[in-house]
């Protein structure tokens, strides 16, 4: 008898004893985020022929960016697949200036979903690749309060993205290892592409907007120049690539290794980086891969406290070698200068 195809939907149903409750809820809210994600993919695939889909709205978003029209579509996207459905009580998302509840009133124990619907949003009019990033929590308390949603990264019940590009590719951890599936247009579903990755334990690139090194910490600017010097029994200088999406470095640095950086400056003095929908669910799928993810000020980022929903944070992340060799220059930074 043939297997068949291990799709999103057959790989959820065989695992539901590993999701956070065993009632097919959550299993629903993962298969409908794979609906919002075939959705995008479809748009952005086309966005280049339609009147009028590419470009900005003119507005700027709570995060102070100039919102483009795809972050819009990505965001309504998000909003229109879960309402009504009675899955996802309440929605944060990087277009949205505070929490959108979907259901009145939201009860202990349902979820949250918070996303980045369109992450590197500056590449899209560009056909570069693009992402959503998306992270579930569950609701503590009842009601709409804000402080409900803030909070840390360790109590995530599932984390991941979706990669728009070549292929679109779904990648998640409910905290039990991190799995990848790829859409085959075909049948237009999901398919299992790799199970329980891991990412290596070093690699030879390292992935940061180097156009900023003037106004990083000086600790940050010896890291990066010794990645840069040859010494070849160490294996460097090592490889920029930095694509400015989110997603895919991070894919890129999950598959092959290596280390992912976007620190504080002068300019982002917290970093650029949103914690809750961008840093803390790649925090999460990072650490289910082996490898870690730290701040510049050497604090795991699934232990922080957030204190409001668009905090943005600095984040180190990668293989366990090149985050490590981070954290020693940093140490070293800190030991204070005798004589
Ligand atoms: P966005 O979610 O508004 O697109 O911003 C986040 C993006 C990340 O995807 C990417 O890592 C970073 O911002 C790129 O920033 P920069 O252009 O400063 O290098
Ligand atoms: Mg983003």
């Amino acid at each position: 008898m043939p297997q068949g195809v291990m799709t999103l939907a057959r790989y959820i149903l065989s695992r539901q004893d590993t999701f956070p409750d065993n009632t097919g809820e959550f299993s629903n809210v993962m298969l409908l985020i794979g609906v919002a994600a075939k959705t995008i993919a479809w748009e952005l695939r086309r966005a280049g022929l339609v009147e009028d889909a590419l470009g900005l709205t003119g507005e700027i978003n709570v995060q102070g960016e100039q919102v483009r029209k795809l972050d819009d579509y990505a965001n309504e996207v998000f909003l229109k697949t879960f309402q009504d459905t009675g899955l996802v009580c309440t929605i944060v998302s990087e277009e949205l200036e505070g929490p959108e509840h979907l259901m009145q009133p939201c009860t202990p124990g349902s979820y949250a979903l918070l996303v980045d619907p369109l992450d590197g949003s500056s590449n899209v009019d560009m056909n570069i690749n693009t992402g959503s990033i998306f992270a579930i929590q569950r609701r503590r308390f009842c009601g709409d309060d804000e402080a409900d949603l803030l909070q840390a990264g360790r109590k995530q019940v599932a984390a991941g993205y979706i990669l728009y590009g070549p292929s679109t590719i779904l990648t998640f951890t409910t905290g039990h290892g991190v799995h990848m599936f790829t859409l085959d247009a075909a049948i237009g579903e999901f398919v299992l592409s790799a199970q329980s990755l891991t990412i290596p334990e070093r690699g030879t690139y390292y992935s940061v907007n180097q156009g900023n090194s003037r106004r990083w910490q000086p600790w940050l600017r010896t890291f990066l120049d010794y990645l840069q010097t040859e010494d070849k029994a160490s294996k460097r200088p090592y490889s920029l690539r930095y694509v400015g999406s989110l997603a895919a470095d991070i894919h890129r640095t999950l598959l092959i290794g290596g280390i992912f950086l976007y620190p504080s400056d002068t300019k982002s003095p917290k970093g650029k980086l949103r914690l809750l929908y961008e840093a803390a669910p790649m925090a999460m799928l990072l650490e289910q891969a082996q490898g870690q993810a730290i701040t510049d000020q050497g604090e795991a980022i699934l232990d922080i406290e957030p204190s409001q929903i668009h905090q943005r944070v600095s984040v180190i992340m990668g293989s366990p070698y090149e985050v490590g060799l981070a954290q020693k220059f940093l140490q070293q930074s800190k030991v204070p200068v005798l004589g």
